[in-house]
C-alpha cells in the first residue's frame, strides 16, 4: 500500500474492473527512441520486425529493471544507438544505467533472453542482432562484460537472430541457450520493393519477404561450464527444422514429463514445437500437438487435437503466446494483414 501512495501515476478509480491499461512509460522514465529503419518508408524487412524486452533483477535488490533492445537504421549517416537498462528506483519510475552498466554498444538488436548461465547469483543477458549476438556477463558491481565470442554463443554473424531463451534442457544444472533465426536476408542483394512478384501485393510494390526469402536454421548451444558452450544444433536436431521464418520462443514443459520443451513461434511458415526427447535431442511435435498453424490464431485447430486431459492447459497456453506474437507482428507496417494473402 506504501508503495502505491508513493507512486508519481496513482491508479485512477474511473475506468472499469478488472483492468485498465495506461501507458505511463513516460512518467516512469522509459523514454528511449525506439529505432527501427526509416522513420516514414519500410523499404526492406529488416526495417519491419521491431525489437524485444527483458527484465531483468541485474543488481539483485529484489526490484524487476527493464532492458529495452533497440534497433538501427539503412542509413549510415545516422547516428547508431543502443539499448537502454533501466534501473528499478523502487518508486514506480526507473533511471537510465545504459552507461554506467557498459551496454553502450550499437546494432540492429532483436530479442533478449535472461539467465544465470554460470551459476553466480547474478543474472546475465543475451542479446540477439541482426548480426553477432552478444552474451553480457553480470560483473556483480552494475556492469556487465561482453563475452559472446570467448562463450561461442555470438554466431557467424551472417544470421538474422530473432528470439532467445536460456533452458537448461539436459537438467545438468547448467543453463543452455537456444536462438531463433528468421531470414537470410542481404540488404545489398535484396529486391527491392516492385521488384519481383513477392513484392507487389495488391498492385502496390511493398517490402520484399519473408517469403522468397531463405531461411536459416535455430541454434542449440549446450553449456559446457567454464564460461563456454558448444554449438548443439546438429546432434540435437534442432537444426532439422529448417524452412521457417521464426521469431519468438518460450520454453515450458507441455507435456509434463520433467523435461522442458521448447517453443518457437514462426512468421508465415509452421510454428515449431520441440519436445524433449531426453537423451539430449528433440523432435518437432508441433503438427501432432496442432499447434504448427496459426496464421489467425485458430482456436479451433487445437480443439479437434487428440490430447490428453493434462496437456490441454499448455496447449492452450502455448495458443495464447503465440496470440501474443501475433500481435506484436501486428506493428509491422501492414494495416491489411488480416487479410494479407500469400506472397
Ligand atoms: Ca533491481
Ligand atoms: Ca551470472
Ligand atoms: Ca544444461
Ligand atoms: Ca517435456
Amino acid at each position: 500500500m506504501l508503495a502505491v501512495a508513493a507512486a508519481p501515476y496513482p491508479a485512477d478509480n474511473v475506468h472499469p474492473q478488472p483492468a485498465w491499461f495506461v501507458n505511463v512509460a513516460p512518467q516512469a522514465g522509459l523514454q528511449m527512441d525506439n529505432v527501427n529503419g526509416d522513420l516514414h518508408t519500410k523499404k526492406y524487412i529488416i526495417e519491419t520486425t521491431g525489437s524485444g524486452v527483458a527484465v531483468i533483477d541485474y543488481d539483485h535488490d529484489g526490484w524487476p529493471d527493464i532492458y529495452l533492445v533497440n534497433g538501427d537504421t539503412l542509413d549510415r549517416s545516422n547516428e547508431h544507438p543502443s539499448g537502454h537498462l533501466y534501473h528499478n528506483n523502487r518508486d514506480g519510475t526507473f533511471r537510465d544505467v545504459t552507461l554506467k552498466a557498459g551496454l553502450t554498444a550499437s546494432g540492429w538488436g532483436q530479442g533478449a533472453c535472461v539467465g544465470d548461465y554460470d551459476n553466480d547469483g547474478f543474472d546475465d543477458l543475451y542479446i540477439t542482432y541482426y548480426g553477432s549476438n552478444r552474451l553480457y556477463h553480470n560483473e556483480h558491481n552494475g556492469t556487465f562484460k561482453e563475452v559472446a565470442a570467448t562463450a561461442g554463443v555470438a554466431g557467424s554473424g551472417a544470421e538474422w537472430g530473432s528470439g532467445c531463451a536460456f533452458v537448461d534442457y539436459d537438467r545438468d544444472g547448467k543453463l543452455d541457450l537456444v536462438v531463433a533465426n528468421y531470414v537470410h536476408f542481404d540488404v545489398k542483394t535484396s529486391p527491392k520493393p516492385g521488384e519481383g512478384q513477392r513484392c507487389i501485393w495488391k498492385g502496390v510494390p511493398v517490402m520484399c519477404g519473408p517469403r522468397g526469402l531463405d531461411s536459416t536454421p535455430n541454434v542449440l548451444y549446450h553449456n559446457l561450464g567454464g564460461g563456454r558452450f558448444e554449438n548443439a544444433s546438429k546432434n540435437s536436431g534442432i537444426e532439422k527444422t529448417n524452412g521457417h521464418y521464426c521469431l519468438g520462443v518460450s520454453t515450458l514443459d507441455y507435456n509434463r514429463d520433467g523435461w522442458p520443451d521448447i517453443y518457437v513461434a514462426c512468421d508465415s511458415t509452421p510454428s515449431i514445437l520441440y519436445r524433449n526427447n531426453k537423451d539430449g535431442t528433440f523432435t518437432d511435435v508441433a503438427v501432432d500437438a496442432s499447434v504448427a498453424f496459426d496464421e489467425d490464431g485458430q482456436a479451433a485447430q487445437h480443439e479437434d487435437a487428440p490430447l490428453e486431459k493434462a496437456d490441454r492447459p499448455a496447449v492452450d497456453d502455448i495458443i495464447d503466446r503465440d496470440r501474443g506474437r501475433q500481435a506484436a507482428s501486428s506493428l509491422e507496417p501492414d494495416p491489411f494483414r488480416s487479410e494479407r494473402p500469400e506472397r
